[in-house]
């Protein structure tokens, strides 16, 4: 069969290697929204299917996807396009994490994104454990880029605690030396003061991103999108700290046009 000839050039190409959160707020569903909306051709690669329980106050349900499903659909996505520009969002368990560091380690890549999702409610706490480490020990050495959130960047950074800007800088510095990747560890909501403050961190460049906090609550979708826009914008070929910085534009405006939902929390929605 001949391939498809086209007249058109070929647009930016970014894959998320993510998992499914049904409502439309976090996961695969949010980064594929974020690459369309920031004019990139997205993919994904489901690791997990997420369900809320409404009846249980709306603690997670998680179903890993069969390993070799996830094998095929990396499979088939490499086979149909060069790509380049990876997210990882969830994986969720310590086989899923071997499956996809199988397929990616000989992979040319330009940037690999990796945002360190470490727990999920409703995982048994001792294989919550067990993921870590494997996300630790193969996944972080393959990354690029790294997003942790504030929980994530204490776990990572073995800090007992992020009470304020300067521990997170402490955080970002570690998480570089340890992973060699950009850091972009995200205060949010979590660290007290009227300002949402993020730390860029890349070995050269320390940058400490700030916008205004839009409520006090966090966003479902926030810690997705924002590491899908920074993944969209080096498909496009920005810089990590230029990239870190439009895509902390684009989370604060998706937080401003906030969807409103019985969930616990609002949903971002990618403008
Ligand atoms: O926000 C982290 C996250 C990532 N991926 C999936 C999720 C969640 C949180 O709910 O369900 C699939």
């Amino acid at each position: 069969m001949m391939a498809a000839m086209s007249q058109t050039t070929q647009p930016p190409i970014a894959l998320t290697i993510a998992g499914s959160e049904a409502t439309g707020g976090a996961g695969a569903q949010a980064d594929l929204k974020t690459f369309q909306a920031r004019g990139v051709f997205g993919l994904a690669a489901l690791t997990c299917i997420v369900s809320f329980d409404p009846k249980n106050d709306w603690n997670h349900r998680f179903v890993p996807v069969d390993p070799q499903v996830i094998a095929d659909q990396l499979e088939v996505e490499f086979a149909t396009y060069d790509i380049r520009n990876v997210k990882i969002g969830m994986l969720g368990t310590p086989v899923t994490i071997d499956t996809v560091a199988a397929a990616l380690t000989d992979q040319p890549l330009t940037n690999l994104l990796v945002d360190p999702v470490l727990i999920c409610k409703g995982q048994e706490p001792g294989a919550a454990l067990d993921t870590d480490t494997a996300l630790r020990e193969k996944i972080l050495p393959l990354a690029t880029f790294v997003t942790p959130n504030h929980f994530e960047a204490m776990t990572l950074a073995g800090m007992n605690a992020i009470d304020d800007v300067d521990d997170l800088i402490t955080a970002a510095k570690k998480i570089h030396e340890s992973s060699g990747a950009a850091v972009l560890a995200k205060g949010g909501v979590r660290l007290e003061g009227p300002d949402a403050m993020d730390v860029f961190y890349d070995g050269d460049t320390l940058e400490v991103l700030s916008a205004p906090k839009i409520g006090e609550h966090a966003v479902s979708g926030a810690g997705c999108s924002l590491a899908a826009a920074v993944t969209a914008e080096l498909a496009k070929g920005a810089a990590p700290l230029e990239a870190a910085r439009t895509a902390k534009e684009f989370i604060t405006r998706g937080i401003e046009a906030r969807v409103s939902a019985n969930t616990p929390f609002d949903v971002l929605r990618q403008l």
